[in-house]
C-alpha cells in the first residue's frame, strides 16, 4: 500500500496500539499532525513541549505501556529534553518523534534546526535520525522494542519533513532484527542458587526493593520471597509501593532522607538483597559505610549497574521477576526470628511523633491526613522538594505504581503534567500531585490541559514562600547564608486557578486540614488545596553529603 512516510509512521504507532499522544505541533512536524487526523489515536494538546514529555512518562509509570511525545524541530524538540532526561534516568519507557527540517538543509543551521539526535544521545537509549522513509516502519518497531524492553528507556525519532512528505510501499516487518542487542531476561541458575543458599544462611537479611520492582511488576514475588523467609524490605525512592507501607516487614524508603529504620537495618544487616536497584548516591550515601556488615546479592536487567557503585558478592544479570520467582522458590520458610524482633523495634523508636507546631499547619501532618482518608486508594504525583520527601515518607502506599516522581534526575515541574499522563491512563483513579510553590511554578500551564481533557487531578500546594529543600541545603552547608531561596513575590494560587477554572480552597490552621481534605476528595472534577507552611520547616532525618546513611540528622 502506498503512502507518505508522515502516514506511516502514524499506521506504525497504530499497530504498536498506541491509543494516545502527548504533544505540541509545528511547521517541520505538521505532515504527522495532518496523517494523525485521519488515526484512531487520540492526541493530547499540552502547553509545553515538557508537559507532554512528562505525560508521557506519567503515563509510562502507571500503565507500563510506553508512552508516546511529540514536537515539532528546533525549540519544540528542545523543550522535550527535559522530559526525556527525566525518563531515562528513572528507566521509563518512552518514544519521542520529533520533526526535523528537510535532509537538504540539515546542517545549514536554517529555520527551526537542531540537532536532537546530537543533544539527546548522552540520555535517550538509542535514537534515530530518519534519512530513507522506507526505514520508518522498521524504525518504529525497533524504537518500541527497545524502549520496553531490557533496562527501559526513551527512545527519539527524528524525523525530517521531505522524509515525512515521501511516498512508500508500507510493508510493517514482524520481527525485530538487532544485532548487539540482547536483554538478558533469565538469570543464571547456579547464581541464582547461590543466591537462595546465602539467603538460607544468613541471620540478619534484608531486601532493597527498587524502581526495577515497579517497572517489571515484580511486586507479588517480591511480597511472596519476604514473607516466606520474613526479610524485612526497604525500598528506595522509586520502589516505594512495590512492597505494602502498612506491612510489618516493610522499614521504609532508605537514603539522604530516608526513614531511620530503614537505615539502620540495612546497616546492621548481613545480608542485602538489592532488587531493581541501582546504589543511587542518595540511597547509599558513603559507600564504604553502607551495609557495612552484609554480604551483597544484587538483581538487575541491566548488567553496567552491576559493580558500578558497589561491589556485588553474587551479581546476578536478569529480569527481577523472573529471578525473584527462582529464589524464592529455593528459599526455605522462616519462622520471624531475633532479627524481625529488632527490626520492629527499630520501627517503633522511628515512630512519626506528631505534631511539632500546633500554631502552624504540618505538612507532614496533611500528608498522614490525606493516607488516612485516601486509605492507599490514590495515585500520588509530586514535584520535586521537601514536599516530595514529606510524601516518601509519610504518605502509606500500599500498591504499586502508585508514588510517581523524579526520582534520578529530580525535575521540578514533573509532577503536574505527569498527573495528567497518569489520569489519562487511568481515568477512575484519583490522582493527586503534592507540590511546593517552587516546582508548580514550572509547569502550571498544564492546567489547561487538565481543563480542557476534564481530567479530575487534584493537587495539595505546599506554599513556602521559596525553594524550601534548597533553604534547608544552604542552612547546613553555607551556614545559614541564605541566597536565591525567598520569593518577594508569590502570586495568588487560588485567583491562578480560579483563571483556569479549577476550584481551590487556601488553608493556614491545623483544625482546618481534615475538612478541607474532604472537601477536594469529594470535589467532582480539578480542585487545588493550598496550605501556608513555614519556609523554615526542615525534611528529616538527613545525611550530611560524605555520611553513611546510618548518620543522620534528627533521624
Ligand atoms: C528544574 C529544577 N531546577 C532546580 C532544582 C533544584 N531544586 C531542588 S529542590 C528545589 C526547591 C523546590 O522548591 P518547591 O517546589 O517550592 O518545594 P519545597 O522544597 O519548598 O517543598 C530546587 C530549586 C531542581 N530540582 N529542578
Amino acid at each position: 500500500m502506498k503512502m507518505t512516510g508522515a502516514e506511516a509512521l502514524v499506521k506504525s504507532l497504530e499497530i504498536e496500539k498506541v491509543e494516545y499522544i502527548f504533544g505540541y505541533p509545528g511547521g517541520a512536524i505538521l505532515p504527522v499532525y495532518d496523517a494523525l487526523k485521519d488515526s484512531s489515536i487520540r492526541h493530547i494538546l499540552t502547553r509545553c513541549e515538557q508537559g507532554a514529555a512528562h505525560a508521557a512518562s506519567g503515563y509510562a509509570r502507571v500503565s507500563r505501556k510506553v508512552g508516546v511525545c511529540m514536537a515539532t524541530s528546533g525549540p519544540g524538540a528542545t523543550n522535550l529534553v527535559t522530559g526525556i532526561a527525566t525518563a531515562y534516568m528513572d528507566s521509563i519507557p518512552i518514544v519521542a518523534i520529533t520533526g526535523q527540517v528537510a535532509t537538504s538543509v540539515i546542517g545549514k543551521d536554517v529555520f527551526q534546526e537542531v540537532d536532537i539526535t546530537g543533544a539527546t544521545a548522552p540520555f535517550t537509549k538509542h535514537n534515530y535520525l530518519v534519512k530513507n522513509p522506507n526505514d520508518i516502519p522498521k524504525i518504529v518497531k525497533e524504537a518500541f522494542y527497545i524502549a520496553s524492553t531490557g533496562r527501559p528507556g526513551p527512545v527519539l525519532i527524528d524525523l525530517p519533513k521531505d522524509v515525512a512528505e515521501a511516498k512508500i510501499n508500507f510493508k510493517y516487518p514482524e520481527k525485530v532484527v538487532l544485532r548487539g542487542y540482547k536483554p538478558n531476561v533469565v538469570g543464571h541458575p547456579k547464581q541464582i542458587q547461590k543466591a537462595a543458599e546465602l539467603i538460607n544462611k544468613a541471620r540478619c537479611p534484608v531486601i532493597c526493593a527498587g524502581g526495577g520492582i515497579n517497572m517489571a511488576g515484580a511486586e507479588d514475588i517480591l511480597f511472596e520471597l519476604a514473607t516466606k523467609a520474613n526479610i524485612p524490605v526497604v525500598t528506595t525512592l522509586m520502589g516505594i509501593g512495590s512492597f505494602p507501607s502498612d506491612h510489618p516487614l516493610y522499614m521504609g524508603m532508605l537514603g539522604m532522607h530516608g526513614l531511620a529504620s530503614a537505615n539502620k537495618i540495612v546497616t546492621d544487616s548481613d545480608l542485602l538483597i538489592a532488587a531493581g536497584a541501582r546504589f543511587a548516591d542518595r540511597s547509599v550515601g558513603k559507600i564504604d559505610g553502607f551495609a557495612p556488615k552484609a554480604k551483597i546479592i544484587h538483581i538487575d536487567i541491566d548488567p553496567a549497574e552491576i559493580g558500578k557503585n558497589v561491589k556485588p558478592d553474587i551479581p546476578i544479570v536478569g529480569d527481577v521477576k523472573q529471578v525473584l520467582g527462582e529464589i524464592a522458590k529455593n528459599v526455605q520458610p522462616k519462622a520471624p526470628s531475633t532479627w524481625n524482633k529488632y527490626a520492629a523495634n527499630l520501627k517503633k523508636e522511628a515512630e512519626y511523633k506528631g505534631l511539632e507546631d500546633k500554631d502552624k499547619l504540618d505538612p507532614i501532618e496533611i500528608i498522614r491526613t490525606l493516607s488516612d482518608k485516601t486509605k492507599g486508594k490514590a495515585i500520588i504525583t509530586t514535584e520535586v522538594g521537601m514536599h516530595q520527601m514529606w510524601t516518601a515518607q509519610h504518605y502509606e502506599f500500599i500498591k504499586p505504581r502508585t508514588f510517581i516522581s523524579s526520582g534520578g534526575l529530580g525535575t521540578m515541574g514533573y509532577g503536574l503534567p505527569a498527573a495528567m499522563g497518569v489520569q489519562i491512563a487511568n481515568r477512575d483513579a484519583l490522582v493527586i500531585n503534592i507540590c511546593g510553590d517552587g516546582s508548580i511554578q514550572m509547569n502550571l500551564n498544564e492546567m489547561a490541559t487538565i481543563v480542557e481533557n476534564d481530567l479530575p487531578v487534584k493537587m495539595i500546594l505546599f506554599n513556602n514562600s521559596g525553594l524550601g529543600l534548597v533553604r534547608q541545603l544552604q542552612e547546613f552547608y553555607c551556614d545559614k547564608r541564605y541566597n536565591q531561596v525567598f520569593f518577594k513575590f508569590v502570586p495568588d494560587f487560588t485567583k491562578i486557578t480560579e483563571g483556569y477554572n479549577i476550584k481551590s480552597m487556601r488553608i493556614e490552621k491545623q483544625d482546618e486540614v481534615s475538612d478541607a481534605i474532604d472537601t477536594m476528595l469529594s470535589h467532582d472534577g480539578p480542585f487545588l488545596l493550598e496550605c501556608i507552611i513555614d519556609i523554615h520547616k526542615n525534611v528529616y532525618p538527613m545525611v550530611l553529603t560524605g555520611s553513611p546513611i546510618n548518620e543522620m540528622i534528627g533521624g
